[in-house]
């Protein structure tokens, strides 16, 4: 049995390549930046855009929320929480709506971004593509805390029956761990359900 008496060979790490595999061009950043700051909704009836993350458990959707807002805050935030290790559980339990505050203190950027919890490996686990589903529709309030056991149903009063198109999500967003290969076939079949209620419902996707 193992022991400080074993003659196993260590196991052989992959060679650190000399120059990258892939240039990534991300682009001028700093022009991001300002098509941002100056961002308005062409419908002026829409408050916001709303946009939704979504994937398996601790691929950083709430971490990727503290980010944005570090760079408009240009310092440390910790807006969303986040989980300081990789779980099998999600870590985010309830339907929350992030603003990013402008310079001017009091308003905030025409864009939130909602952060749910994660898809879990098995059935009864993580958040139901139903709830989800209601979420890209309007129907979820903020602040429900998502059952893995039951869907959201109308005569909760987390329920929002009558959703304002600034309630509804417009922008779903995909997050994958990037060693795609490790994501379980039970993830995988939720996340397909979730797009196909996304393009049935006309909701950009990335
Ligand atoms: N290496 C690496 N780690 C990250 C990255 N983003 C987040 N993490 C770490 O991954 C862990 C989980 O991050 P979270 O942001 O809580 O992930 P989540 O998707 O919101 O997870 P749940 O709410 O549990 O579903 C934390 O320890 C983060 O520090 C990243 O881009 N690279
Ligand atoms: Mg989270």
């Amino acid at each position: 049995m193992g022991g400080s008496g074993s003659s196993q060979p260590a196991p052989q790490r992959a060679p650190i390549l000399k120059t990258p595999w892939r240039d990534i061009s991300w682009g001028d950043n700093r022009e991001a930046l300002h098509y941002l700051k100056k961002f308005q909704p062409q419908n002026e009836e829409l408050k916001h855009i709303r946009v939704l993350f979504y994937g398996p458990v601790g691929v950083g959707k709430s971490s990727f929320i503290n980010s944005v807002n570090n760079v408009f805050q240009q310092r440390m935030t910790h807006q969303a929480l986040t989980s300081t290790r990789t779980a099998d559980q999600s870590f985010t339990k309830k339907y929350e709506t992030y603003k990013i505050q402008k310079e001017d203190r009091g308003n905030f950027y025409p864009f939130v971004f909602n952060d749910i919890m994660g898809l879990e490996d098995g059935d009864g686990r993580g958040v139901r593509a139903d709830d989800l589903k209601l979420a890209l529709m309007g129907h979820v309030k903020e602040g429900y805390k998502f059952h893995p056991l039951s869907s959201l149903s109308a005569c909760d009063p987390y329920y929002n029956s009558s959703p304002s198109i600034s309630d509804r999500v417009h922008v779903l967003v995909c997050f994958n761990n990037a060693n795609a290969s490790e994501t379980k076939s039970s993830v995988l079949q939720k996340m397909k359900e979730i797009r196909e209620a996304a393009s049935d419902l006309g909701k950009k996707q990335k």
